[in-house]
């Protein structure tokens, strides 16, 4: 057949229509098209091989960026279905590429689509957003292929040669006039594989990254399914009980469970549905929280472990040094929440407290020691608790003695309206100073920050909340930490962390969002957290205004542009080296500035390599610190 030589049927119009809605509004399907949207670009074609293999049919993904940013996901399932349906005379592979929401109509009797990316659009959002796309299937015995560009069939499926193996393979480059970047993240692809692969026992994911001379790659199988997931997040941790406690019920709504206590004070539990992270929670968490709280306050009571025993355990106290992954699949699962990553479906509560009850409950009692253990732990969980409750209780009858409120160091801004108001978090004295001269003090306040920075990984509530460095961030912003935090309170509307574009700034940064994320979340779920993007160089030459570069390659382009003769290159050391002027001029000025917003993601990431960086195993440090140099550089997320 030749290009466009079919004649346009209703259903082939109604098919453009549809890919053409996708192009002009990229967001409402993949949210957003900057480096996020374009890489779920690739987890939208890798869940559709990971539905194969939840099927049964396909143990092998292997996804390759080519060099120039084309993607390659192969599989070895049965291949797309390439029979022609008598009606549309389009092949069922055709179909699956060029109609919206097509991908779950073929699924046939295999059940319901489990995996899926955040939004579950699938293959034909991937193609109306890319260039071109290649589709190239081995099944029946033959090898047949299709491309597409930007949505547009332009070679129908036609059989290429003979093959008996099956599969599917698919390559893609997405749409540059789409995509504010095409530059894919390996990391955040890898972390992402490597998830689905804990999530689906005995899949093998490779991923590998062609595009730089030298190639990054990894590959993922894990037999032990999300008990291997636990135990590679704790494998930098103290652990009380050395083997995870597993939970697996099948049926109509198949849950799986994994526990592990360490020593820490944190509390890590990920919860998936449908192979899709669960940022936001939701019911499922709901049950497994209740269910925790209730079975270990019983066994407490009933072995006499509680002396008292009209006091409960908290659930907080009893989730302290708790890492857990629970994983649900659900046939209609409601998603909800800002993210859309929080589940609704009100019955899966009480399923998964069924199901805990009963395991959790026999596992205490078959074995009493790991249940003493994570018990004496709980205690002095609450213990610490109540001690904060007090020093907390402290401060505050300080705070109104001597009715002020606010860290002395604070240059507070005039303006009333909290939402207009922006704090500008600064580490060191003379970058303090020149921002104090340099902002808009309608507006902008400066807090500076003093003193050695407390190591929170160590740290109990009760600690934080009488740490010199942290205590002036609490007070300034106002609305409290932990439980007691109330986001209505916030005193500013923007938080932004300004720190030196150097290791002791991406220490400084990274030290902060940890604490932000784990002591004030709401903030970041709410997106009101900042960094500053202080520039990193100055060009200056006569009969030009002076210039300012952001990054290395900022610095590359502008010296290109305008020649290296005589140019005066002033590298920034910090934010010291800058004037007031310039600080406003080039970090500060709401009208010139860039600013990085805070995703939970961010946090999350800054949380991990906290926990590295500050936890008590020196060993990974010294390897993390040395493989990745260059990412600690980098913190700057
Ligand atoms: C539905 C039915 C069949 C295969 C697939 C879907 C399938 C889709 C994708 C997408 C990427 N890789 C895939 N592999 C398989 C086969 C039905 C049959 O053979 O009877």
């Amino acid at each position: 057949m030749e290009k466009f030589e079919h004649e346009y049927k209703a259903e082939q119009i109604q098919v453009l229509e549809g890919l053409e809605a996708v192009r002009k509004r990229p967001g409402m399907y993949i949210g957003s098209v900057s480096v996020r949207g374009l890489n779920h670009l690739v987890y939208e074609i890798v869940d559709n091989s990971i539905d194969e293999a939840l099927a049964g049919y396909c143990n092998n993904v292997k996804v390759t960026i080519e060099p120039g940013n084309i993607i390659k996901v192969e599989d070895n399932g049965r291949g797309i279905p390439v029979d022609i349906h008598p009606k549309t005379k389009i092949s069922a592979a055709e179909t699956v590429y060029t109609v919206l929401h097509a991908g779950g109509k073929f699924g046939g009797d295999s059940g319901y689509k489990v995996s899926g990316g955040l939004h579950g659009v699938g293959a034909s959002v991937v193609n109306a957003l890319s260039q071109w796309t290649e589709v190239t299937i081995k099944r029946d015995g033959g090898i047949f292929q299709m491309k597409f560009e930007r949505g547009k069939t332009v070679m129908p499926l036609k059989r290429i040669g003979d093959s008996d193996e099956t599969g599917t393979t698919v390559r893609f480059l997405a749409d540059d006039t789409i995509f504010e970047t095409l530059e894919y993240e390996y990391e955040v692809l890898e972390k992402r594989f490597r998830e689905m692969a804990f999530l689906t026992k005995g899949l093998k994911i490779s991923i590998k990254d062609e595009r730089e001379e030298e190639v990054k790659e990894a590959e993922f199988c894990f037999e032990g399914g999300i008990v291997s997931f636990v135990e590679y997040l704790n494998k930098n941790k103290e652990k009380i009980n050395d083997k995870p406690i597993y939970i697996e019920k099948k049926g109509e709504f198949p849950v799986e469970i994994a526990i592990q206590y360490t020593t820490s004070y944190n509390e890590n539990i990920l919860s998936f549905v449908n192979n899709i992270n669960t940022i936001e929670g939701g019911t499922h968490l709901e049950g497994f929280k209740r269910s925790l709280t209730k079975v270990f306050n019983d066994y407490a009571k009933n072995h006499n472990i509680l002396k008292d025993k009209d006091s409960n355990l908290q659930g907080e106290d009893i989730r302290e040094g708790l890492t857990a992954v629970i994983s649900v699949k659900v046939k209609e699962p409601q998603f909800e929440g800002q993210t859309k990553t929080k589940l609704g479906n009100s019955e899966i509560t009480g399923i998964i407290q069924g199901i805990m009850n009963e395991s959790l409950a026999n596992y205490l009692e078959e074995n009493p020691a790991v249940a003493k253990a994570i018990l004496e732990k709980c205690i002095s969980a609450s213990r610490a608790r109540e001690a904060a409750r007090k020093a907390r209780e402290l401060v505050r009858r300080k705070n109104a003695l001597e009715n002020t409120t606010l860290p002395g160091k604070l240059a507070d801004c005039s303006e009333k309206d909290s939402s207009l108001c922006e704090v500008y978090i600064v580490e060191g004295d003379s970058a303090g100073g020149s921002a104090k001269q340099g902002r808009d003090r309608k507006f902008q306040a400066i807090l500076p920050l003093w003193g050695k920075m407390l190591n929170v990984e160590k740290s109990r509530a009760d600690k934080i909340y009488n740490n010199e460095k942290l205590q002036p961030v609490i007070l300034a912003i106002g609305a409290g930490i932990g439980n007691d935090f109330d986001i209505t309170k916030i005193r500013y509307g923007k938080i932004i962390i300004m720190a030196d574009a150097d290791v002791d700034g991406s220490h400084i940064r990274t030290l902060l969002l940890t604490f932000f994320f784990r002591y004030m979340k709401p903030l970041v779920e709410n997106g009101n957290i900042y960094l500053a993007q202080p520039p990193l160089y100055k060009l200056s030459r006569k009969g030009i205004p002076d210039t300012y570069c952001y990054t290395d390659e900022e610095l590359e382009r502008k010296l290109q542009e305008l020649g290296r003769e005589g140019m005066n290159i002033q590298r920034y050391k910090g934010l010291g080296e800058m004037n007031p002027e310039q600080l406003w001029e080039t970090t500060m000025n709401p009208a010139t500035r860039t600013m990085v917003q805070v995703t939970v993601e961010d946090a999350i990431k800054a949380d991990e390599i906290f926990s590295i960086l500050m936890g008590d195993e020196i060993e990974p440090r010294r390897e993390f610190i040395e493989k990745n140099a260059k990412y600690v550089k980098n913190l700057d997320i």
